[in-house]
């Protein structure tokens, strides 16, 4: 039975983090939606529910509401929150008016992307106040239409959207950068429902080392062909890491959000705690889907571009990730 304490949360997007959050916000009893890109995958939801499976093999399965993207009010929705779970090739006008559409006249909206200058473009849609950005390293995949696999437990750090790093300390010294009580309620739900989280006021530096791990992993796994672990457990695919990363130290001064000092081996820490993981970007490859190479590496090439800063390993890798993408090249599995 959903809980009319707990505030409402309609979930855009059915791909892993989607299903997940969705799954696990129904099983802690919030009255919770999700929106599928298609009917057949919203019926799915709707008849099987959403089976969660764990690391120990142990399944739940908990039922949302589910719906899909043409069937979504113009407006006059009532959720609390949105959480925008599409991938960023996918955020575009037509999703954002999904997402207003469910959202009550003062629901909160939530972008949970990869990548950077996603949060600017929704703010150029969506008032401030209401807008909120997620970085998450939650680890999930999806098995089926209504199937999901939970492979990592991490953490989900939320903050404004205006709170872009530069501002931070003008935003903190103002008090505008405090979660609000709607904030607080959403994260007391996320964490009644399992999900680790936190409140942040540096965003910008949190997008820019997800981006990091994200733009050395991501498009090495997909050229090469290899589970994440690969890359560190080799002193050549190592070399190359560090290469890229290398590059994206130097754009991080430039940008004025330098890497911490033990990026390096939190990049190497990811790649050992997901070895055995295929990235989303191999995943992407290998289902021959749409990447988010331009929003990943491409995003750092043209921040590189306006500030001066070469990064020629990181553009052949893109470079050739293209090729081989748009010549549709054969997938070893
Ligand atoms: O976030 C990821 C992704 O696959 O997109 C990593 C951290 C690389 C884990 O697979």
């Amino acid at each position: 039975m959903a809980d009319k304490d707990l505030p409402a949360v309609t979930v855009i997007g059915a791909g892993s983090v989607g299903l997940l959050l969705a799954g696990d916000l129904a099983a802690a009893g919030a009255r919770t939606t999700i929106v599928a890109r298609t009917r057949a995958q919203a019926e799915a939801i709707g008849r099987y529910g959403i089976a969660v499976r764990e690391a120990d093999g142990s399944r739940r399965v908990s039922h949302p509401a589910s719906t899909w993207a043409d069937e979504t009010p113009a407006r006059g929705g009532s959720a609390d929150w949105v959480v925008l779970c599409v991938k960023q090739p996918d955020l575009d006008d037509r999703i954002c008016g999904i997402a207003l559409g469910h959202a009550g006249a003062a629901g909160r909206i939530l972008a949970v992307q990869n990548g950077i200058g996603h949060e600017e473009w929704l703010a150029e849609r969506i008032e401030r106040s209401r807008l909120r950005v997620a970085v998450t390293t939650i680890g999930a995949r999806r098995t089926g239409a209504a199937g999901v696999d939970r492979t990592g437990r991490g953490m989900t750090s939320i903050g404004r959207a205006d709170d872009n790093g530069a501002g931070a300390g003008r935003a903190r010294q103002a008090g505008v950068a405090a979660p609000d009580e709607s904030d607080e309620r959403f994260m007391r739900l996320l964490r009644a429902a399992g999900w680790s989280c936190e409140w942040t006021d540096d965003l910008r530096r949190l997008l820019w080392d997800k981006l990091t791990v994200n733009a050395i992993i991501n498009p090495l796994t997909a050229l090469l062909r290899v589970p994440n672990g690969r890359l560190a457990s080799s002193p050549d695919t190592k070399r190359l890491m560090r290469e890229l990363y290398g590059e994206i130290e130097r754009l991080r001064v430039a940008e004025g959000v330098p890497a911490g000092p033990d990026m390096w081996e939190r990049v190497l820490e990811v790649c050992r705690r997901t070895a055995a993981n295929r990235s989303s970007m191999l995943q992407d490859v290998e289902r021959g889907r749409p990447t988010e190479l331009d929003w990943i590496t491409g995003s750092l090439l043209r921040a590189a571009e306006r500030r001066g800063v070469a990064m020629p390993a990181n553009r052949t890798v893109y470079l050739l990730l293209k090729a081989g993408l748009s010549t549709g090249t054969e997938v070893e599995r």
